[in-house]
């Protein structure tokens, strides 16, 4: 009797064992990923593509989410050390402030993934490579854009995004670089809408009160978001969105096609979040300890309203 138990146990033990083992190379992988928010449409697509590339190859995800806060990112990257992970990855909000966690989480031996943007830390072996696109040249495309569009004349209103993350700073960047080849460009405003629709709403509004707000004629906005709800403030105050004010932003989701469409909103940068599958590829050779680059780059172009229609219904996010 007691034997018969002992190996029913036995079996069932064996066959649990196989069910983890059976898992390609043993033991499941556990990647842990710690995301700003959810303040725009690219942040919502990038968290999907993250999730479902994760779901799709049988990793275990875990998820936090910073709601747009360092010190979340922070706590959530201490957890990831405590639950010892295999990976843990992360899209910094702002660059500065890292060099100590990461030092935690290199004495752990944990390797570190950057998703989409930079950190600002002396010592580069904090982390194995950063995934993600080249803000500077967004900026600049905008304002090649922008330029190109208005023949070198444009009093510019800027809505950038999160004071000190790494979009914020380098497409400014990159858009000034630009804008200072030509005389009759000049930014007469500049606030952060801190990537959102409703701080976009909100800094536009301010924009077009203040004493300059009767002469701007061109919006350059850090994302999609922001710029969507410039729009909606612009149509309260009876201005004609994308004809009285000529606007270029960043990111290319799909309610920035359809604002294209509608004559609404001239230019998007495209700037691409389905980076899932590179992240993964990336978790894999790292732990099948195969070198990678510093920086792996994400590929993206310039729309504009001449080919919004056509690429509508092919756009994934
Ligand atoms: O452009 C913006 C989001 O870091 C590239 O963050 C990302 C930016 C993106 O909130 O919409």
């Amino acid at each position: 009797m007691k034997n018969a138990r002992n190996k029913i146990i036995l079996s069932l033990a064996a066959s649990i064992l196989c069910s983890f083992t059976s898992l390609g190379a043993g033991k499941k992988i556990v990647v842990g990923f710690s995301q700003i928010g959810a303040e725009s449409g690219w942040r919502t697509a990038n968290t999907e593509s993250i999730k479902s590339e994760a779901a799709k190859r049988g990793i275990e995800l875990k998820f936090a989410d910073a709601q747009q806060k360092q010190e979340n990112q922070i706590k959530a990257l201490r957890s990831f050390i405590a639950q010892g992970v295999d990976v843990i990855a992360f899209s910094p909000v702002v660059e500065t402030g890292w060099q100590p966690v990461l030092e935690e989480i290199k004495r752990a031996k944990i390797p570190v993934i950057l998703t989409d943007r930079a950190v600002d830390v002396t010592d580069k072996s904090l982390y194995v490579t950063l995934i993600g696109s080249d803000f500077v040249e967004e900026g600049r495309r905008a304002g090649n854009w922008l330029a190109k569009a208005t023949g070198g004349k444009a009093v510019i209103a800027e809505l950038t995004g999160t004071p000190g993350s790494a979009p914020a700073i380098d497409r400014k960047k990159g858009f000034e670089e630009v804008i200072a080849k030509y005389p009759g460009m000049k930014i007469v405003k500049s606030q952060s809408g801190n990537f959102t629709r409703a701080q976009g709403k909100e800094v536009m509004e301010s924009f077009l009160k203040s004493p300059e707000g009767k002469q701007i004629t061109a919006l350059f906005s850090h994302n999609d978001d922001m710029a969507l709800g410039a729009i909606q403030a612009m149509e309260e105050a009876g201005v004609r969105p994308g004809k009285d004010i000529t606007i270029v932003s960043i990111d290319g989701v799909r309610d920035a096609f359809k604002a294209m469409t509608e004559g609404k909103l001239n230019c998007t940068v495209e700037c691409n979040p389905l980076i899932g599958p590179q992240l993964f590829d990336a978790v894999q050779d790292v732990l099948d300890k195969k070198p990678l680059p510093k920086r792996i780059e994400v590929k993206e172009s310039v729309y504009d309203q001449s080919q919004a229609a056509a690429a509508l219904p092919n756009r994934k996010y």
